[in-house]
């Protein structure tokens, strides 16, 4: 059993490596089912030395989570700001988003003093309600997978450090809920999407309990997951459903509202085989898939990526797919650290 579980560690830590290396080539660009096939077949196929491709913002952010816990395991949020801060300034050009990093000016300026301030203050006080917080969630749900509401008051405010408005918290306290569902699941069997999409629904209805002033819907994420549902529901009855259907639908931005119900909806669908992505591994599928339907490619095959490698594990994660990656073994070495230190009863 510790075995199964240090094997989800890596699968859903490295899950968010390959989602954002694989990924990030196609950030910004309209999907392709064809082209994103053909880089695959590419990646996958018979090795060929090729750069490898370079992590961004999402593994760089990841990495410091997961530091955090390493270092301080009863959770120091200023130490994580530090960590966020020093990793920013060591290396700036990984992608950041485009209003984070005054973030990181004003939380060094400031030396530290209020670390979650900055983030009070962007977007004229309404905060940023980008997905950064959930892009870097992975090591949260895995060292809290016994302490469930622990895990939601850390990953409350691991993400307030960048990102304070509701839909920001709560997509990354989304993130971290689908992780630590399918951490749960028995690698060689399939979620029940109906099951899993409606214990999904039953704990956001526990989170978005306040009114978000900006906002007609109090109740955002549950109404896009109810569309999640639908999706799936509707391709259980063989109606095939489009990139650009699920686009318009679920969405494929920066904004958490519209990249992490789609990233769940990538993992869920990626179960079963898929028109045009030729691959009998469900790993690769959700990834290739995820990078597919176009947008913020990197960010959301991260958070799909994760959410699967927590599921089925680092065994299905191929050797092909990690070749291409820069930082696979120091990544596998992290996740071995966490697992360490994470509390197992
Ligand atoms: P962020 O906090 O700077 O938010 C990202 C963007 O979301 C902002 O620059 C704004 O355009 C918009 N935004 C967020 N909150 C508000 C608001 N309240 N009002 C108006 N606009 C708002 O950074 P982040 O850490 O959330 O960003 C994460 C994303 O940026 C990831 O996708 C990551 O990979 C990176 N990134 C994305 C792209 C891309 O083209 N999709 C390109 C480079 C970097
Ligand atoms: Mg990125
Ligand atoms: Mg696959
Ligand atoms: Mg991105």
């Amino acid at each position: 059993l510790d075995g199964l579980l240090k094997g989800k560690f890596r699968g859903c830590m490295l899950g968010t490596l390959l989602g954002d290396c694989l990924g990030a080539p196609f950030e910004g660009e309209a999907g392709s089912k064809v082209v994103v096939q053909k880089y695959f077949e590419k990646i996958d196929g018979p090795y060929k030395k090729s750069p490898q491709k370079r992590y961004t913002d999402d593994t760089a952010m990841m990495k410091s989570v997961a530091k955090c816990l390493i270092d301080k395991p009863s959770m120091d949020f200023k130490y994580l700001a530090n960590l966020f801060v020093k990793e920013y300034y060591n290396e700036p050009r990984r992608g950041y988003g485009a209003n984070v990093v005054e973030v990181f000016h004003k939380l060094r300026s400031s030396k530290f003093e209020d670390v979650y301030k900055p983030a009070r203050e962007q977007f004229n006080g309404t905060g940023s309600y980008g997905n950064g917080g959930a892009m870097r969630m992975a090591p949260i749900p895995l060292f809290f997978n016994n302490n469930y509401e622990a895990m939601i008051e850390a990953a409350t405010n691991a993400t307030r450090l960048t990102h304070t408005h509701s839909i920001g918290i709560n997509g990354a306290l989304l993130q971290a809920i689908a992780i630590h569902q399918s951490l749960m699941l028995d690698p060689h069997e399939k979620a029940d999407h109906q099951i899993y999409t409606k214990k999904l629904i039953e704990k956001m209805k526990a989170i978005e309990t306040e009114d978000i002033h900006d906002l007609l819907d109090h109740t955002p994420y549950q109404t896009q997951l109810k569309k999640v549902a639908e999706l799936l529901n509707l391709e259980t009855s063989k109606k095939e459903i489009s990139e650009d259907e699920v686009v318009a639908a679920l969405g494929n931005s920066i904004a958490a509202l519209h990249s992490v119900p789609t990233s769940i909806y990538c993992y869920l669908k990626a179960q079963n085989e898929i028109a045009g992505i030729e691959t009998d591994n469900p790993f690769r599928r959700t990834i290739q898939y995820a990078i597919s339907l176009g947008g913020d490619t990197d960010t959301i095959a991260a958070m799909a990526g994760s959410i699967a490698g927590a599921h089925y594990g680092e065994e299905f994660i191929g050797e092909n797919l990690r070749k291409h990656c820069e930082f696979v073994d120091e990544i596998i070495e992290i996740s071995d650290e966490l697992f360490k230190v994470t509390p197992i009863s």
